[in-house]
């Protein structure tokens, strides 16, 4: 059986990585062998990528080299570490994926949907079989991811950039909600890891896939 290739998404200081912590834990509880792994990263090329298109002190990066950055990082690691591990039956839980760059450069930065869709195609190749959005208003998420240290480069953004990523996230979900689940990430910490977990039994109920 091939593995499923599942992606947690949402803005600043959604809970991704807190929530992704529980949702290992539950699936391998079911007997499901997981790799996690983040982007931009995840491999050791990734992760030199992350740190210069997440560098503060690179103001000069266009949107279009930002892009291709994030993609560049993806390309690598789907070939080197999801399609391998989906190949051999093991599920990907990814802390964010390519709609990170549909909300991000397409919403935040306005880079057209077409561009991020041409490099979807021939760059990332895969999509997601499930997509957990932690949905919540920008200044709650923004006051946590302000309260955990020193501002990213793309944290430095102001209200406006985030309030279209946050609009493209949600406009994505309500485009396929086949895919997605929207999880409300304002709620106290353990109901929105509950709320994933049971989105996660609910979707493996659905595919009869629950072992
Ligand atoms: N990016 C990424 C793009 O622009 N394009 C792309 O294609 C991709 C892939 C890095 C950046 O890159 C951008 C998006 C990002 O700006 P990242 O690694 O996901 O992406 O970002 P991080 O800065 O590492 O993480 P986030 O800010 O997104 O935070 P998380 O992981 O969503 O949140 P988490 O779990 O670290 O929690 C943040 C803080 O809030 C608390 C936690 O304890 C923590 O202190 N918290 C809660 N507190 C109260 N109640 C809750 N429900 C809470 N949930 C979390």
């Amino acid at each position: 059986m091939k593995g499923k290739l599942v992606t947690l998404e949402g803005g600043e200081g959604a809970g991704k990585s807190t929530v992704l912590d529980a949702l290992r834990t539950q699936l391998s509880s079911r007997g499901i062998d997981v790799v996690v792994t983040r982007e931009p990263g995840g491999t050791v090329f990734g992760e030199a990528v992350r740190a210069l298109v997440l560098d503060a002190a690179r103001t000069e990066v266009c949107a279009e080299s930002e892009l291709l950055l994030m993609f560049a990082a993806r390309a690598q690691l789907v070939r080197e570490t999801i399609i391998p591990a989906l190949d051999a039956g093991r599920w990907v839980l990814s802390d964010r994926f390519t709609d990170a760059s549909y909300a991000y450069q397409g919403g935040g930065r306005g880079q057209p949907v077409a561009r991020v869709e041409d490099l979807e195609r021939w760059a990332a190749v895969i999509k997601p079989d499930l997509t957990l959005l932690l949905d919540l208003p920008v200044a709650q998420g923004l006051a946590r991811a302000g309260a955990r240290g020193a501002a990213d480069r793309i944290e430095l953004e102001n209200d406006d950039f985030f309030e279209r990523v946050r609009a493209a996230y949600r406009a994505r979900a309500a485009a396929d909600p086949a895919r997605f689940r929207v999880i409300d990430a304002s709620a106290a910490l353990d109901d929105v890891r509950h709320a994933a977990c049971s989105a996660i039994d609910a979707w493996l109920d659905e595919q009869g896939a629950r072992p």
